[in-house]
């Protein structure tokens, strides 16, 4: 049985999937396989390893009769149909835990970049109009001390949570349920959504679903304060990009930092290009080495037991 790999990974990894099967990879390094080329590859194989710009839906999952897994290189899963995998006897398996630190540690670095003007102070001194000093010359914001509101408080958000807490913020955070150990532990509290707007930085780590989908909108934004700064680390669908851009230039909001958006990669004539207070990021939250390699031996692990038709590592469940 065939696994199809359908991103470049390094040959390593290969070579230890091919001792468990014939191994089929994408061969362009940075474009997505085309739909019909991933659903073509797709039909005479058994475990598939995607990324989250495949869309594993129904009319995939219907066309790939062999399948038995499919393993996302992300702990995101929100391009695959789960249920519907699950229906039909597909697993599905994600990259949980390997990367919980170095995604808080990018979120960290959103929030601390966005406060204290990073790039834009960088900037100026790259194209040479650093030409003296003034007491407010790219004055920022505080993060110490100030007040933090998690939307999402999972593995990721629980990491960020612990960082917050080392520079004295005062944390709240919104999930569906209650997270006692945080409570514990972080001294944060739960809110309402309404009142983790009120936060100086309100910072998304959630996983995108139905139910978050587009939270961050106009009225969402009208609620926060005027020097508020927004993260997204989530997922782009989270945010209605255009109300975003509109509070930011309107001054309903300071600044936004966002490592992942509706459409990716960012299209060239995207408004947030021109909009310095808005810091985009190539969706890189778990981008480092030691994570990488992590996030894809798992993935490999995960396929070498279910070739071997046993449970896989970390098999993704819906309720
Ligand atoms: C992935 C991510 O690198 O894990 C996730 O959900 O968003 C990133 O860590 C990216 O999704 C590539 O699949």
């Amino acid at each position: 049985m065939k696994i199809l790999v359908t991103r470049q990974i390094p040959e390593r990894f290969i070579d230890e999937l091919k001792e468990a099967a014939e191994v089929v990879m994408h061969d362009d390094t940075l474009q997505p396989m085309p739909r019909d080329k991933f659903i073509e590859e797709s039909r005479d194989a058994g475990v598939v390893i995607t990324m989250m710009s495949d869309k594993v839906d129904r009319e995939y999952l219907d066309a790939c009769e062999n399948l038995k897994a499919v393993i996302n290189l992300a702990v995101g899963f929100d391009n695959i149909d789960v249920r519907y995998a699950n229906e039909n006897n597909i697993t599905v398996c994600n990259t949980p835990d390997v990367l919980t630190e170095t995604t808080a540690e990018l979120a960290f670095t959103l929030m601390l970049v966005t406060a204290r003007r990073i790039v834009e102070a960088a900037e100026l001194v790259q194209k040479g109009e650093w030409q003296g000093w003034e007491p407010y010359m790219m004055a920022g914001k505080d993060v110490a001390g100030k007040s933090v509101g998690i939307f999402g408080m999972g593995s990721i958000g629980t990491a960020f949570a612990r960082r917050c807490k080392a520079f004295g913020m005062d944390i709240m955070y919104n999930t569906r349920s209650r997270h006692e150990d945080a409570e514990r532990e972080l001294g944060a509290r739960h809110v309402d959504f309404s009142e983790l707007l009120q936060s100086d930085y309100v910072v998304c780590t959630a996983p995108l679903t139905e139910e978050t989908k587009e939270i961050f909108n106009k009225d969402a934004f009208n609620r926060m304060k005027g020097d508020a700064i927004f993260i997204n680390i989530g997922r782009g669908g989270h945010v209605v990009e255009e109300d975003l851009l509109a509070a930011v230039q309107a001054g309903e909001i300071a600044a936004a930092g966002l490592d992942v958006l509706r459409q990716e990669p960012i299209q060239d004539d995207h408004p947030f290009l021109d909009e310095k207070r808005i810091v985009v990021l190539p969706h890189i939250g778990s981008a480092t080495v030691e994570t990488r390699d992590a996030m894809i031996q798992l993935c490999v692990d995960n396929a070498k037991q279910i070739m071997k038709g046993e449970e896989p590592k970390t098999p993704v469940k819906v309720k």
